[in-house]
């Protein structure tokens, strides 16, 4: 029987029927609903909003959240959801990205039980759309240097300060929000009507285009006591969202790759040069070879990644190590792909390019490659050298 080339290994087989059904749906989806309209999407730089319902009814946003209208999946379920989605556009699992990890996931962790209920099922349903602001223009990299700034006035903080970079920051109903205060870094949940709170979009992307970018201002926003998230304080409150993002975005990258190389394989075979096929020569054959060989390395290493983490054993270094191959291999396959379909690997015809130029903010966000090379080597050496 042949291999299936965008799974070698059959990572399929070590999946559950539940977990099965799971990819079988969202990949439906992406075939019917992203996919047809996704590259004029891109051209015209405008997120795809009609598709949150569709998100939301397949029960996408904060699956892996329980009660409070979530889905309640696990978390291998959780990767192939990205991975599916980002089959489609980096730009769509971004948004997923976004709404559950980054805004869900905090308000469960760290928020009190009326936070939970005010907001989660509204967010599960899609209604309520959410941003994560923590990024400032001074450095990403480095966001303890954090100048964003909450006071406390009476009952209530007070924020000043920028963000940038903001994934939904324009569309969204309410943003999470990360300030520093007297007591260290803190979380609130800032709405979208707030008196001195604005979202301009970030215009002229060439990256993610079919998503939303924004900067945050703040401006004396006044915010009451109950919008503090009470569970944590510190960086580690923003870092384990994160982990968490970075889990999805570890599978999501797959998909990108994937895409890429299924149309590579077809085009290869019917594009005829010097008298036979692409695919007869050799040079093509060893560069598909190579990036089935990373594809499938990717799989496993997020495969066993899922598995840490259902058995909570899974750490931030994990996640750096798997976040950096995976960004890494799919930004060389999607570039490679680019370069053996000739000048029509610039045509918005093909798949390569809008993945490739994606792939430069994947890699870029949630912790650039560098930073998560550091945080190995950090472990490796047991010093720090940010
Ligand atoms: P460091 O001293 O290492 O840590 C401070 C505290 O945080 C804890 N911690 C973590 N906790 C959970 N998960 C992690 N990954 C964690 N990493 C660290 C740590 O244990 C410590 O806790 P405690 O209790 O001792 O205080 O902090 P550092 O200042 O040395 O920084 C480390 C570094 C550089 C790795 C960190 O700053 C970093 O990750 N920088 C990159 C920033 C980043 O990734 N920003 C992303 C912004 S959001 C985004 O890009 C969304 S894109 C969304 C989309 O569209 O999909
Ligand atoms: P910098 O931190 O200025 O880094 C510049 C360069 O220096 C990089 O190459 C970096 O690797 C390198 N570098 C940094 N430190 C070191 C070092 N110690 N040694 C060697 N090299 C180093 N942020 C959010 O908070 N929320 C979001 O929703 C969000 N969405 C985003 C969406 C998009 C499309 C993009 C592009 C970014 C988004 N970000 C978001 C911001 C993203 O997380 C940051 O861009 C990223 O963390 C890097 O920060 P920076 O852009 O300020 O680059």
């Amino acid at each position: 029987m042949a291999l299936d080339p965008l799974d070698l290994f059959d990572i399929r087989s070590q999946l559950t029927e539940e977990e099965q059904m799971v990819q079988d749906a969202v990949g439906r989806m992406v075939d019917e609903k992203v996919l047809p309209g996704i590259g004029r999407d891109f051209e015209e730089h405008r997120f795809p909003r009609e598709i949150v319902p569709e998100l939301a009814e397949l029960g996408l946003l904060g699956v892996y959240l329980q009660g409070y209208g979530c889905a309640g999946m696990n978390a291998i379920s959780y990767g192939l959801i990205c991975q599916e989605l980002e089959r489609g556009d980096s730009g769509i699992r971004s948004f997923v990205s976004v709404q559950t990890s980054l805004c869900m996931y905090p308000i469960y962790a760290f928020g009190s039980e009326e936070q939970k209920q005010k907001y989660l099922p509204g967010m599960a349903k899609g209604e309520t759309i959410g941003c994560f602001g923590l990024t400032e223009p001074h450095g990403g990299s480095d966001p303890a240097n954090m100048k964003t700034h909450a006071k406390r006035r009476g009952s209530d903080w007070v924020i000043n300060g920028a963000k940038m970079w903001i994934t939904n920051g324009s569309i969204a109903d309410i943003a999470i929000v990360w300030a520093m205060t007297d007591e260290g870094i803190r979380g609130f949940i800032v709405e979208k009507d707030m008196k001195g709170f604005s979202a301009p979009e970030i215009e002229r992307k060439f990256s993610l285009r079919a998503s939303v970018t924004s900067s945050l201002f703040f401006d004396n926003v006044v915010v009451p006591a109950a919008n503090m998230l009470p569970g944590v304080t510190g960086l580690k409150g923003p870092l384990t969202c994160l982990t968490q993002a970075r889990y999805g975005i570890s599978w999501g990258v797959i998909g990108a790759a994937q895409a890429c190389l299924g149309q590579l394989i077809d085009y290869t075979k019917s594009r005829v040069l010097f008298g036979r096929p692409l695919a007869a020569n050799q040079a093509i054959q060893i560069r598909l070879a190579d990036h089935a060989r990373r594809i499938t390395t990717a799989q496993l290493l997020a495969l066993q990644l899922g598995r840490l983490k259902e058995a909570g054993k899974i750490t931030p270094q994990h996640v750096s190590l798997a976040k950096w191959n995976n960004c890494r291999m799919a930004l060389d396959v999607a570039r490679d792909c680019r370069d053996m379909l000739g000048g029509a690997g610039i045509s918005a015809e093909y798949v390569p390019v809008r993945h490739m130029l994606n792939l430069e903010s994947v890699i870029t966000y949630e912790g650039t490659e560098t930073i998560h090379q550091l945080s190995i080597g950090r472990e490796l050496t047991g010093v720090s050298a940010f």
